[in-house]
């Protein structure tokens, strides 16, 4: 098949979790793209002005049509790169490698920024990268890199839910993590078999460009799960091509996907549901209480609103005895009353669909104009 959208200009950060998650996509799936490292000249003259989105990974299609948002991209690249699905074809794993992804992407975030930002010599390193990246000078670039991970820390983790009570349980996510992954990859080379799947790109983009890249859990990760770190190596040099074409999908079994599943649907799901509920009552923050972690006055997300209301969707469509398999993978933590609860509509179908056009600076309304302040402060959440 011709893709007349080909080829792509990928704007991405190289310490950018979301940037870690898409490059590895493109990498497997042998798609034409040319990668840019966007600072903040490229951020403001080419992507901003154009789409009214300030975020990484943005891709650039051939024809001026953009792409945001990984995991709504890689579907959209599915439909055209369909050889080597990254989606099972058993409906109840398919389902699976989804609730992977938007977990990966979602719920090991915050972890991503403890280690980073929490741990001193990662801090110190990340937040001088971040000012030279940014093509400042030697000074500006201390500066501004202090200042970049103080708002860091403060955003994502003291001012989201994070204190003295919870912040070691933040911490060991991680480290239960690796766990769960080193056993996995004593027995296969990607999470759910022969083949990566969505499941592995969702936790690509922590371990990648975060946990296995920041000096303070890289370290750990070598120590204490070196087929994790084996594991990054392999994906981002992985292709499709080189694979067999046949695809051998394993279902979850096992003490480890024991415990994955009960974070997954013990904690994550009735995050994600708390959220929603939250958010259609209008609240901007919301005391979480998981199975075993909660977060006190927490920020409310539109965009994971999206997320649940999409697995939802998703869990709705399947076929009766293949949402019998997944009941049976998650409800002994209640994992299938919050996926056959109400779905509650974030209203975000529209913005998030795919491809978005090209806009003329013109069109775009004064909010999106360019800002110094906004340059400097402005950020999406996710
Ligand atoms: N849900 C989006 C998230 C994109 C995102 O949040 N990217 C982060 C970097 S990893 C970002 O651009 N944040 C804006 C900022 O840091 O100013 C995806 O899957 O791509």
């Amino acid at each position: 098949m011709i893709d007349e959208h080909a080829p792509y200009t990928v704007y991405k950060a190289d310490m950018s979790y979301f940037s870690g998650k898409l490059e590895a996509y493109m990498r497997y799936k042998d798609i034409p793209h040319t990668p840019v490292d966007v600072d903040m000249v490229i951020m403001n003259r080419d992507i901003y002005p154009s789409t009214g989105v300030r975020k990484v990974p943005a891709v650039k299609c051939a024809n001026g049509e953009w792409l945001f948002d990984t995991t709504p991209m890689m579907q959209w690249f599915e439909q055209r790169y369909p050889t080597a699905p990254i989606l099972p074809d058993d409906p109840a794993l398919a389902f699976m490698a989804l609730l992977l992804e938007d977990y990966g992407d979602e719920w090991l975030w915050r972890p991503s920024m403890y280690w980073r930002w929490e741990q001193a010599a990662s801090r110190r390193l990340l937040a001088w990268r971040i000012g030279v990246l940014a093509n400042m000078g030697s000074l500006v670039a201390k500066l501004f890199g202090r200042y970049y991970a103080s708002r860091q820390r403060k955003e994502w983790l003291w001012n989201d839910g994070v204190d003295r009570q919870n912040i070691a349980e933040v911490r060991d996510l991680y480290l239960q993590e690796l766990a769960f992954l080193q056993s996995v990859f004593e027995k296969q080379p990607y999470i759910l078999g022969s083949h990566p799947s969505a499941a592995d790109f969702g936790y690509f983009g922590s371990m990648f460009r975060h946990f296995g890249n920041d000096p303070d859990p890289a370290e750990v990760m070598r120590r204490e799960a070196p087929a994790v770190y084996e594991w990054l190596a392999r994906l981002w040099n992985c292709k499709a091509g080189r694979l067999p074409a046949e695809q051998r999908w394993n279902v979850p079994a096992g003490e480890q996907w024991q415990q994955l599943l009960s974070r997954l649907t013990a904690d994550y799901l009735p995050y994600l549901q708390q959220n929603a509920e939250a958010w259609r009552a209008g609240k901007k923050r919301f005391d979480f209480s998981g199975k075993s972690v909660s977060f006190r006055q927490t920020v409310t997300t539109r965009y994971r609103v999206w997320c649940l209301q999409q697995l939802q969707c998703r869990f709705a469509e399947l076929d009766d005895e293949s949402a019998r398999i997944v009941a049976v993978w998650i409800q002994p933590y209640g994992g299938e009353a919050i996926l056959r609860g109400e779905i509650i509509d974030s209203g975000m179908d529209d913005e998030l669909r795919l491809p978005k056009a090209d806009k003329p600076r013109s069109s775009l309304p004064a909010k999106h104009r360019f800002s110094i302040k906004e340059a400097l402060l402005g950020r999406p959440r996710n």
